[in-house]
């Protein structure tokens, strides 16, 4: 037993008073028995947490339906405590720390009474590797508990992992009332504290996620010279048996988990997944970056996933291994007892309850899965998972990719004219809103590297982070931009995505090879066209022109909506970004 957590815990029992405290061990035996505390003892709504489901075609996997008023993280309910508001960035909600503490703590007084308290250990990160983090949740959520079991390195050996550093991460965890009015997902960064409360869903409950693993970790990665990121982290291995390591920033529901287990649609090259949501970066003694994933489960979109879209994850979800699989608001076929959700099969079950338990009526034109409904299954599950994925150095980085999901403007593949240049088109990333948050779906926001939820700290000195990151690295990694998601004028994609994507990954793998050269525009390096392996894809006439399309109107509304966004930063705003928008208004004027 750890003092220092022991003491911590104490504090917190004595404020939230529950019936009883478990402490995690991390055994298989207790995994079991917490699954069964879900399906026999706990409710959610007065329904039980965990509910069997037809475990011939998904083994040992559960369903779950949360509060139907807590389907999403919570943006406006977030925020960044740091002494002085400036330090949390326009890009923050912020609060006084000791303000912050006054209004939450009697939210927790008692909050845990009749509840049992489970207290985690848990790594982020693989135990040996130097950057992982020994952490510490309490949760009054049986749900909570084992959704971290699968997401995270969960055991007592990070107890003597935390005595020998002496420091912890921490993470209060209460359901609350579920009442959206009570609701703060609170982040110390100067005290890696995480309080979060009234909230049993995906990022605003797993705190070990984007809690810890993003806006407490940003920080620290700001103040100790490295970087977290929302990140995807993948091997492409070619033809040669080679293997070129590249990340991908997406914002929520924008393609990072489809693309981290990709099965690449050209002949004899292969994905290896390491990571599909988190990375964590560091600069390697040879110079380059060095990048491991802090997560050991994939919490993914369920919508769009299917055989089709996405064989390697349906493999991962019907594996039966180890860890228990939760599916999360899909809906349920009651013939079958599995989980169904829109775009699994072209035909919905004949018989269906919604992702809320009430009988689905397809006429109705609703959904029957929450679009953000989800699966929780570890990464160890993965058909394509990475032998290096544990591996505690990590691996080295050649190449970023920064994506978004954009109608219009932005072309399917760019890559940077150099570091700082990339930066620059990282920081002004624009993005339409999914339904991974609550509010409006579907507007284009700047969500800068993917990290604007997400960055514990102002977004100016984010970027200048960044751009000290590039002078100090011998060999930086290349940086490309891409759009999946442009769209006709009846509102459909008009790239096919998915397995197709191999194709530009292909292209930035022979440009960071050195194998092909590329065309200079005014927004960055593009393709020559023959250097685009489209064998076999057949798009009709005038789409290829579209894609690769550089429109002065769109380009400059572009420019005149970054230089709106970046006037919040004002003198944080790194001189650099400021001249390169420069240029580009200069050159769609
Ligand atoms: P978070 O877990 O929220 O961070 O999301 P993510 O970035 O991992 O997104 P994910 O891969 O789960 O995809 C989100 C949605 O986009 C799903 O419905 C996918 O089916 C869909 N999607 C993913 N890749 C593509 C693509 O290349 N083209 C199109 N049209 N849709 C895609
Ligand atoms: C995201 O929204 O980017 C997610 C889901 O990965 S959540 O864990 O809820 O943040
Ligand atoms: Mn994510």
């Amino acid at each position: 037993m750890s003092k220092i957590v022991e003491q911590w815990v104490e504090e917190q029992a004595k404020l939230t008073k529950p019936d009883r405290v478990h402490w995690i061990q991390g055994t298989e035996e207790e995994m079991r028995h917490l699954v069964d505390v879900g399906i026999n003892q706990e409710k959610i709504n007065a329904k039980p947490t965990f509910q069997p489901l037809n475990q011939a075609e998904f083994p040992y996997s559960y369903l779950h339906r949360s509060h139907p008023t807590d389907v999403a993280r919570t943006e406006h309910l977030t925020f960044v405590c740091l002494p002085k508001k400036e330090d949390a960035g326009p890009n923050n909600n912020w609060m006084d720390p000791a303000e912050a503490r006054k209004m939450v703590i009697p939210l927790y007084d008692g909050c845990m009474r009749g509840r049992t308290m489970y207290v985690i250990p848990y790594m982020m990160g693989h135990p040996d590797s130097p950057y992982a983090r020994p952490c510490i949740q309490i949760t009054d959520s049986v749900y909570v508990a084992v959704s971290m079991y699968i997401m995270t390195r969960v055991g007592t050996r990070v107890l003597q992992v935390i005595d020998e550093r002496g420091d912890f991460v921490k993470g209060l965890h209460s359901i609350g009332d579920l009442d959206p009015e009570r609701r703060y997902i609170m982040h110390f960064p100067q005290d890696d504290l995480v309080m979060s409360v009234g909230s049993g869903y995906g990022g605003n409950a797993l705190l070990g996620k984007k809690c810890i693993s993003l806006r407490i970790a940003s920080y620290l990665g700001y103040q100790q010279g490295w970087l977290a990121e929302h990140m995807i982290i993948m091997g492409v291995q070619d033809p040669d048996g080679d293997i070129t390591y590249i990340m991908g920033s997406f914002p929520s529901a924008c393609g990072k988990t489809n693309l981290a287990m990709l099965d690449p649609i050209m002949k004899g090259y292969k994905v290896w997944t390491l990571g599909d949501d988190i990375a964590w970066i560091n600069i390697g003694p040879d110079g380059r970056l060095w990048a491991i994933n802090p997560e050991a489960g994939f919490f993914g979109v369920a919508p769009g996933t299917s055989d089709k879209t996405n064989p390697f994850m349906m493999k991962t979800l019907r594996n039966d291994k180890f860890y228990p699989t939760l599916f999360t608001n899909t809906g349920l076929d009651t013939d079958t007892n599995s989980p169904w959700w829109e775009g699994l099969t072209d035909k919905a079950p004949a018989h269906m309850l919604d992702w809320q338990g009430r009988p689905y009526d397809a006429a109705s034109g609703a959904n029957a899965a929450h679009p953000n409904s989800r699966f929780t299954v570890s990464i160890y599950n993965c058909p394509t998972l990475s032998p290096e994925a544990d591996n505690p150095k990590g691996v080295p980085i050649s190449g970023i990719l920064f994506g978004g999901r954009r109608s219009d403007t932005i072309p399917l593949v760019c890559e940077s004219f150099d570091w700082e240049h990339g930066v620059f088109r990282a920081s002004a990333n624009g993005s339409e809103t999914t339904a991974a948050a609550t509010g409006k779906a579907g507007v284009v926001r700047r969500d800068p590297m993917a990290m604007l939820p997400f960055c514990g700290y102002n977004m100016g000195d984010y970027f200048t982070h960044w751009l000290s990151m590039g002078t100090k690295m011998a060999h930086p990694p290349k940086l490309f931009f891409v759009n999946w998601f442009k769209k006709d004028s009846a509102g459909k994609f008009i790239w096919p995505g998915f397995r197709d994507n191999s194709r530009v990954i292909k292209w930035m793998v022979d440009r960071i090879k050195g194998r092909v050269p590329a065309r200079q525009t005014p927004v960055g390096l593009m393709p020559r066209m023959e250097d685009l392996n489209l064998e076999g894809l057949s798009l009709p006439d005038g789409v290829i022109d579209k894609l690769f399309l550089l429109d002065k109107a769109e380009w400059k509304k572009e420019a005149e909506e970054i230089e709106a966004f970046y006037g919040q930063f004002g003198d944080r705003l790194p001189k650099a970004l400021a001249k390169r928008l420069t240029e580009l208004k200069e050159a769609f004027k």
